[in-house]
């Protein structure tokens, strides 16, 4: 098992919850230094055949070659600033994992969100392991089984939690980010891929 790691029940796939994997202090340190200095911009996305601007900001990061397609569109990455190849190493050293690059969400209030989608891009490799690190205000990511066979399962991703989707998840289960009317304070979401699908998960 993973040091910390809490397994949440998820027929047909496999979820595990690392509450404060970084500390409150350092999470917080973390936003206010990665909303200023990485290369926010709204993604281009195709979606059903229309083109649309995603409803929070992106960014990229990654070794070079590590491209990746999303939602029709291939995206080059930009090199690792510290912070995140920090975190990146972090994880190495913590999990094991190896991650080659990581695609980085800002929700800038309530108002930001992320659509129901898998991570299964055939770059990704057929049972990717993605690790979600959540930094600021607490948002609820939801879950849905493709064939709703099983009920919806969602979860609070606070400050610091990191969140690891492994298994068969994105072949059977979406994610998503709802917006919420609720006043919000900003959130980033870090979700580290490893385009080519190298990473493994220790057990
Ligand atoms: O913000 C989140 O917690 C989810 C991000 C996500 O699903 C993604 O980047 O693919
Ligand atoms: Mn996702």
């Amino acid at each position: 098992m993973l040091p910390g790691a809490v397994a949440v029940p998820l027929p047909e796939g496999e979820l595990y919850l690392l509450p404060r994997f970084v500390a409150d202090s350092e999470a917080a340190y973390l936003l206010d230094a990665l909303s200023t200095e990485l290369a926010w911009t709204r993604h281009r996305v195709r979606l059903f055949g229309r083109e649309h601007l995603t409803p929070r900001l992106c960014a990229w990061y990654g070794d070079p070659g590590a491209r990746y397609a999303y939602s029709g569109q291939a995206l080059e990455p930009l090199p690792w600033p510290p912070a995140l190849a920090g975190l990146r190493a972090r994880l190495h050293t913590a999990l094991g994992l190896a991650f080659n690059s990581v695609l980085c969400n800002l929700y800038r209030d309530g108002a930001d969100s992320m659509g129901w989608h898998s991570d299964d891009e055939a770059s990704l490799g057929p049972r990717p392991v993605i690790a979600s690190l959540s930094l600021g205000a607490t948002r609820r990511f939801a879950l849905r089984h493709r064939a709703r066979r099983y009920r919806s399962v969602t979860l609070a991703l606070g400050n610091g939690d990191l969140l690891l989707m492994t298994g068969d998840t994105q072949t059977h289960w979406q994610h998503a980010v709802p917006s919420t009317r609720r006043p919000t304070a900003p959130r980033i979401n870090l979700t580290f891929r490893a385009v080519g699908g190298a990473a493994t998960l220790r057990k």
